[in-house]
């Protein structure tokens, strides 16, 4: 099985969107990953409480001695867009670091709050990996679960908090019974279609219904007013929490825009300063821009590893889509390849869902059929050495010319087979086999190794 931060690295490479997934569809190794990332921010501020690639220097931005989140609710959807993304690239960065492994990519998974999951959820309505007080490491040995709690700086300078004092904490006692009304919320915000109305409804409605009632209150907290890290914007993104709460909150930002994509954003919005310096403009189109998309599916690859050309077998490439959990159909689903070079003869790329015996004479009216990619043959290379991948990775801040247009590292080929998944998910059983057939200029099948790609993933949402 492919890990967020392999499968992530390998995307990176090809220059394709990193993918961030919900927190209870990772895998054990997932969480294993995204705990030690965690603790390894916690480590950088514990050696040096200044040090800003570390969790302190993130978190005392929300407003307790830096930047103020609150201080325009007509940003809060980009301000906080911006600030999950620095606190996501810190993670990643640290998480690197502590393993000393570049190949490795972890985005921040998201909490959907808007469903109750018996099987994964502690009894409160948060997910048991994010509850629990320890979890067991790759060693096997216990340890402190860094997503249950974190030491606050502001527990220990402004209160002069001392021992267990010093972590935050949550009293969620009255978070399970708001469950059903944040997915209402949601699936309202979705029907506003005026960009201002949907950030302030949001704010003030299911955002804010999580904060307060996830931090809730108790006799026996420290904290003013007897209430949790989360209920107070002074503290709550000291939480680990708040992280993959605000990144539902981005998700939900994420859907509405592609429900919305001809809303009118406001210029103020648009030219407003946010956090870390990046303006509205710089972060409202999250795929291109910061070049990450969701998944509300595990992570699906062909292979673990990126697939040398000539070890790849067979005349199909077949995938195995786990049982999809969503109740209604799915917004988006696509087959994105890494690396794929241009082909120098012509070919035909089809991809058939939960079809054992289609082949090239399966026809495209076929309801099997999810998508094709046309790919028109580039020909021998005529140029130079390098001509059709131009050295790329070097250009930066030696080189600032334009880049070259040749590049088939990082150009996106992608199926979209929404259409025909929604099709198999109505009329079939679950896990879903995706098969890949190559179809060359004369019609016939090919084998799939001809094309050469590292791999392929599919993102779900
Ligand atoms: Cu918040």
């Amino acid at each position: 099985m492919v890990t967020v931060a392999k499968l992530n690295a390998q995307r990176k490479a090809s220059g394709l969107p990193l993918v961030r997934y919900e927190i209870r569809k990772l895998s054990e190794e997932d969480l294993i990953d995204l705990r030690e990332a965690y603790k390894a921010l916690y480590d950088i501020s514990e050696a040096a409480e200044g040090d800003s690639r570390g969790y302190w220097a993130l978190a005392r931005g929300h407003g307790y001695d830096q930047a103020l989140c609150h201080n325009d609710n007509r940003i809060f959807l980009t301000w906080h867009r911006a600030y999950v993304y620095a606190f996501e690239k810190a993670l990643s960065e640290a998480f690197k670091t502590v393993r000393d492994d570049e190949q490795l990519e972890l985005t921040l998974p998201y909490w959907d709050w808007t469903i109750f999951d018996p099987a994964n959820d502690a009894d409160n309505g948060i997910p048991n990996v994010i509850n629990e007080d320890n979890y067991t490491d790759r060693y096997g040995s216990t340890q402190p679960n860094p997503l249950k709690r974190a030491k606050s700086l502001y527990r220990i300078r402004s209160l002069s908090l001392s021992g267990e004092d010093e972590y935050t904490t949550r009293y969620p006692s009255q978070f399970r019974a708001q469950i059903t009304e944040l997915a209402d919320d949601v699936s309202g915000y979705m029907g506003i279609d005026e960009y201002m109305t949907f950030n302030n409804d949001f704010d003030r409605g299911a955002h804010g219904l999580v904060h307060v009632f996830v931090g809730g209150g108790d006799p026996s907290s420290p904290l003013p007013n007897n209430a949790g890290d989360m209920s107070r914007v002074v503290s709550a993104a000291f939480d680990p929490i708040f992280w993959l709460h605000h990144c539902m909150v981005d998700k939900v930002f994420y859907d509405w825009q592609a429900m919305h994509p001809s809303a009118n954003v406001p210029e103020h919005v648009r030219s407003a300063v946010i956090y870390d310096s990046f303006t509205g403009n710089d972060v409202l189109d999250a795929e291109t821009n910061l070049r990450y998309v969701y998944s509300s599916e595990a992570p699906i690859a062909l292979s673990p590893e990126p697939i040398e050309e000539q070890e790849e077998e067979g005349e199909v490439a077949t995938v195995e889509i786990p049982a999809l959990a969503m109740e209604s159909p799915v917004r988006s689903a696509k087959l994105d390849f890494h690396q794929l070079k241009p082909p120098i003869e012509n070919y035909i790329l089809r991809v058939y869902i939960d079809n054992p015996q289609a082949d090239a004479r399966t026809p495209r009216t076929d309801p099997s059929f999810a998508g094709q990619l046309v790919l028109f043959g580039h020909g021998e290379c005529y140029g130079g050495p390098g001509h059709c991948n131009p050295n790329i990775q070097g250009r930066g801040k030696y080189d600032l010319r334009r880049k070259h247009p040749l590049r088939n590292k990082s150009t996106r080929y992608s199926i979209n087979i929404t259409k025909a998944l929604n099709y198999v998910r109505q009329n079939g059983s679950s896990p879903h086999t995706v098969r890949l057939i190559a179809i060359n200029g004369n019609g016939e099948q090919a084998p799939v190794r001809n094309l050469r790609f590292t791999n392929f993933s599919i993102v779900i949402d």
